[in-house]
């Protein structure tokens, strides 16, 4: 029979519970106490590093009564549950959210200025959790987020690396260096190791099949995952859902052979290697990068995740039938798509459920997001190296893929071709693995991320599987973010003047963004105009500050301010972007001074980080570094253009650069960014969009009206034939758009630094041009004049920027992740009391 619990006396362990700390001098005790035991520090000599730890464990605290409390219910109640799988969250900083979230910020406020310190200097003090490069990652952290706040039972599984997205640095020659981000080196106060919940993990060896297709996988190397939790705590809600961390370590008695045979040098390589695995973030975003490790990386977490997740049902006691009823598995793109076979492995060889029943088990548990249709993205495993490291999953996999062609040549018999398309395994030289085509014929649904996106899914890579499975199993959900993070907490200005204008509290609007419409009845009001304007400009002269501590540049913040910040991919098109900068810069050469008194001053910053062997993109940081080191210092221009790449972009320098921006630019080639979310960041904080017809921007143009957004450039349908135009008709650069021509042969001609220098960069432009910046450039030119003279105006101006916010509700990652629970997991919020 089972045993009772608790053990002992109950009311000795009623009478431990601790009650959460949440008046000033609870507060300050706590802090006091983990000053002295966690930290074994006293008040005398206690830094602000110090200070920020003690504050931080205090505040975990707190979290930790509300995560008990929620993983109990969830024990307790056993709902359908959400495990999002990926690769990366980018979460940045914890402390100041969970405070916020805690509803706690003012009482902290208060005891942290009790005990001589000041809560702001102490926030500053955390170092972003950045593991993660970009927006696939930081979309994960939004949706945990959300999670949590709409009181939804979801879990994200992730990797702990000992390193995340490197630290970038800009050398005296505008180069980008890389150091790694040691972020661990401190104590990490957000995260709870769990030594009692480890896994071993299987690399190499061999794979034996015995009856009935099953087989057994044995010799090679065993690794331990090592489970790290991190709270995620809910806003206005005790709900604390978990992100669980895998470390992985060397398994205890690793190879006691050497050992034995006195290698003890060996063992300890070995045990090294085992470490490896999550030693680092992969730097890349938007491509693939064929190495072992990283498959190996990919292994070991669906392998310890699943592992978990299949402990946690089985203490269920129900058929594994049922897995489908209580747990959802999404695949946040494919690189968590070994799952499928993971999971036919342990269902066939290890619970000997039947091949056919194991495959629809594993069918209706998985759904599968794709976040790009850049060919260079798509995952594709070397058959060979897959082979040596997972010799029993290449087995699976040939098995899945013969059962799927055999279905398809049913339904199209004769069809060769199509088999050879669908096949998951491509042929040539070596062979590969499909990776995006295994997700897909694996999942109970797929979806894209932006309505745009989602349709060119279905009429790109998923064209044959649409017409194999049907219209229904392929959908939309498209991104959002966290207005907790992205409006109230890096916009503290604009939510009280949001709260007092609303007339309702900040938790109603907060939770559902769509009340921000009742700021569109003020829009033309001069009053609240002068507030809005307000707000905006102490933003600015934020960031100028932060700019004049880091740079030591003086910023002028009455100018407009224009800011492109992302990733630098050539398909993003920065160098569209810097060539407008320096054809402004001409253009403003060449009036008079009188004619330039009635231009429109404008500060244009720049922040991203190149992938480091993205040798072009690297080129275009180096030019827009020495562009402004031209511009910045003409005389001429100086009060007119001022140009600035902002180094080591973050979450953190996110949330100092959104809501300072006037205006923002997300300028991909259409039909290349899958959503884009750093545009709906800017938009909720009042900054207009300059855009293409691409991701999510044109949605927004849907929400708040195309009169408020700056669109420009060609359409999606046009890109194909454009791109065929280049590579079959070309015309000479200077014949198709002689403004963009002159541009590049100064550059060429070395006015910002040797022009050699930049020649490949140049010749992706005057060659094949195949993000069609020539094309683009002159309209792009056109749409900045309209800005301008928008500007000019600011009334009209404030009025567009006040309804830009006031219509961005759709874009909450609230309503997104309630898509996803409603429409593809089917799971159910679960109020914990
Ligand atoms: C990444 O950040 C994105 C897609 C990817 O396939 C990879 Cl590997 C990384 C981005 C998209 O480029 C962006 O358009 C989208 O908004 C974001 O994912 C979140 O869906």
């Amino acid at each position: 029979g089972k045993e009772k619990w608790p053990r002992g006396d109950e009311k000795v362990w009623k009478d431990g519970l601790r009650a959460a700390d949440d008046d000033v001098p609870s507060i300050t005790k706590s802090i006091v106490h983990h000053v002295q035991t966690s930290l074994s520090r006293q008040a005398y000599n206690l830094d602000d590093l110090g200070a920020y730890q003690a504050t931080a464990l205090s505040a975990k605290d707190n979290m930790l009564l509300n995560w008990n409390e929620t993983q109990l219910a969830y024990t307790r109640k056993q709902p359908k549950r959400a495990y999002y799988l990926c690769i990366e969250y980018l979460m940045g900083r914890t402390f100041d959210n969970a405070l916020l979230n805690l509803g706690l910020k003012d009482q902290y406020h208060e005891g942290v200025g009790k005990l001589g310190f000041n809560l702001e200097d102490l926030l500053t003090q955390e170092r972003d959790a950045a593991l993660g490069n970009g927006g696939l990652g930081r979309l994960a952290a939004c949706y945990l987020d959300s999670s949590s706040s709409q009181e939804l039972p979801v879990w994200g599984y992730s990797l702990r690396y000992k390193y995340g997205i490197f630290q970038q640095l800009i050398a005296p020659d505008g180069s980008q260096l890389e150091a790694p981000d040691p972020w661990l080196e401190h104590l990490n106060p957000f995260e709870i190791p769990r030594y009692d919940v480890q896994y071993e993990i299987r690399f190499y060896g061999q794979a034996e099949r015995t009856a009935d297709g099953r087989a057994v996988w044995s010799g090679g190397q065993e690794v331990l995952a090592l489970a790290y939790d991190v709270m995620i705590p809910g806003y206005g809600t005790k709900n604390t859902n978990n992100l669980r961390l895998w470390e992985s370590k060397p398994k205890r008695g690793f190879d006691l052979q050497s050992f034995n045979a006195g290698d003890y040098e060996r063992a300890v390589e070995a045990s090294n290697s085992a470490e490896a695995i999550t030693s680092v973030l992969y730097p890349n975003d938007n491509t693939t990068f064929g190495k072992e490790l990283r498959l190996k990386q990919q292994y070991f977490w669906t392998a310890a995740s699943l592992a978990d997740i299949i402990r946690r049902f089985k203490s269920l006691e129900k058929p594994f039938s049922a897995l489908p009823d209580y747990a959802a598995i999404q695949l946040n793109d494919t690189h968590p798509t070994l799952a499928i076979p993971e999971l036919m492995r342990i269902l066939v060889d290890e619970e000997e459920v039947p091949w056919n029943s194991a495959w629809d088990i594993v069918t209706n548990t998985f759904f599968f997001t794709n976040h790009t249709v850049l060919p260079e993205a798509l995952e594709k495993w070397p058959v060979p190296l897959f082979e040596h490291l997972l010799p029993r999953h290449l087995q699976i996999i040939y098995d899945i893929n013969m059962t799927f062609l055999q279905s398809v040549e049913k339904k199209f018999p004769g069809d060769r071709e199509r088999l050879s398309r669908m096949s998951l395994i491509e042929e040539g030289f070596p062979k590969q693995i499909r990776m995006a085509y295994l997700a897909i014929i694996g999942s109970r649904k797929v979806n894209g991320v932006a309505e745009l996106h989602s349709q060119l899914l279905k009429a790109t890579i998923c064209k044959d599987f649409v017409e194999f499975y049907g219209i229904s199993k392929f959908g939309n959900v498209t991104n959002g973010v966290t207005p907790r993070r992205w409006l109230d907490q890096c916009n503290p200005g604009l939510s009280a003047l949001i709260t007092e204008t609303l007339k309702i509290p900040k938790s109603e609007w907060l939770k559902d963004l769509k009340k921000l419409e009742g700021l569109i009845k003020y829009a033309d009001d001069p009053q609240f105009q002068k507030k809005w304007a307000a707000v905006k400009q102490t933003n600015k002269e934020r960031l100028a500050q932060y700019v004049e501590a880091t740079l030591g540049v003086k910023v002028n913040a009455k100018a407009m301010f224009d800011v492109q910040v992302k990733r630098l991919h050539e398909y993003k098109r920065q160098t569209l972007n810097i060539f407008g900068v320096i054809h402004r810069y001409f253009t403003l050469k060449a009036m008079t001074p009188e004619e330039r008194k009635k231009a429109n001053p404008r500060v244009v910053f720049f922040a991203g980080k190149a992938a480091p062997g993205y040798y072009i993109a690297k080129l275009v940081i180096r030019l827009i570094v020495n562009v402004a080191r031209v511009v910045n210092a003409d005389p001429d221009t100086k009060d007119y253009l001022e140009v600035y790449f902002l180094p080591d972009y973050s979450v953190s320098l996110a949330e100092l650069l959104v809501p300072a921006s006037n205006i923002s630019q997300h300028i991909s080639t259409a039909g290349t960014e899958a959503s884009g979310t750093s545009n709906m960041k800017f938009c909720l904080n009042g900054g207009l969009l300059v855009g293409t017809v691409d991701g999510a921007n044109i949605e927004i143009g849907e929400e708040i009206g195309e009169e408020n957004v700056f669109f420009f450039g060609h359409l999606t349908e046009a890109v194909e034939d454009l791109r065929y135009q280049h590579t079959y008709h070309p015309v000479p650069i200077e014949q198709k758009c002689p403004a963009l021509a002159h541009v590049l042969n100064e550059i060429s001609a070395g006015k910002f630094g040797d022009g050699q220098t930049y020649e490949p960069l140049l010749n992706t432009v005057r060659h094949h041009d195949h993000y069609l910046l020539t094309e683009d450039f002159q309209s792009y030119i056109d749409a900045l004049k309209l800005v301008d003279e928008a500007y000019l105006n600011q009334t009209t101006w404030l009025k567009k920027s006040i309804i830009t916010c006031a219509k961005m509700g759709k874009f909450s990652s609230d309503r997104a992740i309630l898509d996803y629970a409603e429409e593809y997991w089917s799971i159910e919020p679960l109020k914990v009391e």
